[in-house]
């Protein structure tokens, strides 16, 4: 039998629609309990004003490390099935209000570009709400594909009033 070795993923975790703390809780929780996958570490909780429409609710955000065997593609319908579990509605509006938003922001060091999945997740490499978080449970000297190194992305990111709220 083939080994396959366990890559360090990252995923980015959101919310700002129907108590988002305890959105990310739950989230947290069914990730976790993944076969294939074990928890590494999670940062603490963020809040942070709406990219995108203003008129909605400021956002929850955490990032998770976890280990994993789980190919890419299996990752992302394991943390879609998540977000649908978690009463997640597509409106299609672009960037518009969620219950839970699960995305797989880095896998190793791979750069993936298939229609479903891009990773590094495309706007990670400017958005406060991921980069904060992240940032907490990764070294500066993690490298982001195709964007260098985690502490240099921070050190040009302004942190537009994110805020550490509590822990997952
Ligand atoms: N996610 C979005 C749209 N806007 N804004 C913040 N602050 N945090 C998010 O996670 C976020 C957003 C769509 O994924
Ligand atoms: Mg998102
Ligand atoms: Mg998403």
């Amino acid at each position: 039998m083939p080994v396959t070795e366990p890559v360090t993923a990252y995923i980015g975790l959101g919310s700002n629609l129907e108590h988002p703390e305890d959105q990310l809780r739950s989230a947290r929780k069914a990730i976790a309990a993944l076969a294939g996958l074990r928890e590494l570490s999670i940062s603490s909780l963020y809040r942070s004003a709406p990219m995108g429409p203003s008129d909605q609710p400021d956002y929850v955000n955490a990032v998770m490390a976890v280990s994993t065997t789980l190919e890419p593609l299996q990752l992302l319908d394991a943390l879609q099935a998540i977000e649908q579990a978690q009463g997640r509605v597509r409106s299609g509006e672009r960037w518009g209000p969620r219950t839970l938003d699960l995305d797989l922001l880095l896998y190793g060091e791979q750069n993936i570009d298939l229609p479903r999945l891009n990773v590094p997740h495309p706007g990670l490499a400017q958005r406060e709400f991921v980069l904060y978080p992240l940032a907490e449970i990764a070294p500066p000297q993690l490298n982001v594909p195709g964007h260098g190194a985690l502490g240099d992305l921070l050190k040009q990111c302004p942190d537009r009033g994110i805020r550490v709220i509590g822990r997952v």
